[in-house]
């Protein structure tokens, strides 16, 4: 019932326990020795904010924030009131490190739970998690969601297909979390084995922690017959739990209550309003052992303005278009991966993997964009697959306004991870 009345909280209900939770979190920030710093610059270590409109005058935190602070700069309490780090899954440069409270730890538990109850989720289900465990987010914050919903919850990790598959026909499993990339993998190897996905136990799937396209997640669905949520959260803010898509999967509903949620233009800083696409920035509002104040996401997302058919009035971001930096600038043209996967995802005779590689070209960056061609179609008839690639080079031409390289390779001959996809491949000579 907890979980329902949370889901179901009123707009003023929302608005009133942001402010309280806002001048709560700022007055543990400045415990720590980066916020006294940060927000003593702007006057703002002991006078409370008269209401939301003034958000706008602290201080953003970034990703080189939290470098420049590890491992211990941010935190709001004794060490001894810890009880668990993460650490963000950046492979470059100086790592960063999220540290809990048990009261944190629970919130999240509870977040989570929130966000399976909302598709569906009951106790009577049994969850697999399929998410790398360890450092990583998905493992421990999804599970600790599914135990605190009461599902009986296997933590069978990432990878070992056979393994994995094995563990969803013996225990009858009827919900997964899993890396979309994954799933598609995943049910190749089903496949390989004689056997279809669809006739597995499964109903429900929770898939996030990528970029992906809805093409992606329609495909995962008609594979497995399953319904499959968007699921969106990042180490800053605990992990996953932040955004979640409910049944109506339009979009995802930020949990206004534990988050404070902002649109900026990523150029000037200045706060969008609703509608408009920018930079995610969040701040969390029930965090006691390490606060983070205005975080930007580098996420790119837009605020959906309408209320959702679902009566929840939690606001909904647009499932993420991009990273910030993960735009590509080629022949004068800004390009994003999941423009790309878009166009890819709409043609039958693609396949469940692609690879984007940057390379020069003379003095030009370009890209070529190789393409796994479902078996079915991966024929030895020359013309249709000429035919198939002209297609692609013209769709995407449609799309990005550049004509890239397509090269159509073999079905499962593009390298494969267990966790985040890599999809964009860096060749120039000063990148290699
Ligand atoms: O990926 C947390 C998570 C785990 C979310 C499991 C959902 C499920 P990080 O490793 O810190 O945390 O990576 C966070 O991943 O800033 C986004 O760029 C990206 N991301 C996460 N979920 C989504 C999603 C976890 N649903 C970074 N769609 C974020 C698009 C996503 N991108």
């Amino acid at each position: 019932m907890v979980l329902e009345a949370a889901q179901r909280l009123t707009r003023d209900a929302i608005s009133q326990c942001q402010l309280a939770r806002f001048n709560t979190v700022l007055k543990r920030a400045v415990r720590s020795p980066f916020y006294a710093d940060r927000l003593g610059e702007v006057g703002a270590t002991d006078v409370p904010l008269p209401s939301l409109d003034h958000v706008n005058d602290l201080p953003f935190t970034t990703k080189d924030d939290l470098r420049a602070s590890y491992p211990h700069g941010m935190l709001a309490v004794p060490k001894e009131h810890l009880v668990r780090m993460h650490a963000s899954s950046g492979t470059t440069g100086t790592p960063t490190a999220i540290f809990h409270t048990q009261n944190d730890l629970n919130s999240w538990a509870e977040l989570m739970a929130r966000c399976m109850h909302m598709v569906g989720l009951r106790p009577s289900d049994v969850f697999i998690n399929m998410s790398g465990y360890g450092l990583f987010t998905g493992g421990l914050g999804i599970h600790n969601g599914a135990e605190r919903l009461g599902c009986l919850t296997i933590p069978s990790g990432a990878g070992n297909s056979r393994r994995q598959i094995k563990l969803i026909e013996d225990f009858q499993a009827t919900a997964v979390h899993i890396i979309p990339s994954y799933a598609l993998h995943l049910a190749s190897v089903i496949s390989d084995m004689g056997r279809n996905p669809a006739d597995l136990s499964l109903r429900i799937a929770l898939i996030g922690a990528e970029p992906h396209t809805d093409g992606i997640r329609r495909r995962i669905e008609e594979l497995y017959g399953v319904k499959a949520y968007n699921s969106y959260g990042l180490s800053e803010m605990n992990g996953p739990g932040v955004a979640f898509e409910c049944e109506y999967q339009d979009g995802l509903h930020v949990w206004e209550d534990a988050f404070y949620l902002e649109v900026i233009n990523p150029e000037t800083g200045e706060v969008l309003p609703d509608g408009e696409l920018g930079e995610l920035v969040l701040t969390s509002l029930c965090r006691e052992g390490m606060p983070i104040i205005r975080y930007r996401t580098r996420d790119l997302t837009r605020i959906l303005p309408e209320p959702c058919p679902c009566g929840r009035v939690h606001r909904r971001i647009e499932r993420i278009a991009g990273r910030s930096d993960d735009m590509m600038i080629v022949k004068g043209v800004n390009i994003y991966p999941m423009q790309i996967e878009r166009v890819l995802m709409q043609i039958g005779e693609v396949g469940d993997n692609y690879v984007i590689e940057r390379y020069r070209d003379g003095f030009m960056d370009n890209i070529r964009v190789r393409v796994e061609v479902r078996e079915e179609f991966f024929v030895e008839d020359m013309r249709a697959l000429t035919g198939l690639q002209k297609r692609i080079s013209s769709s995407l031409r449609d799309e990005i306004l550049i004509t890239p390289k397509v090269e159509l390779v073999e079905p499962k001959s593009l390298p494969k991870s267990e966790g985040k996809a890599h999809r964009v491949v860096d060749l120039r000579e000063d990148n290699a």
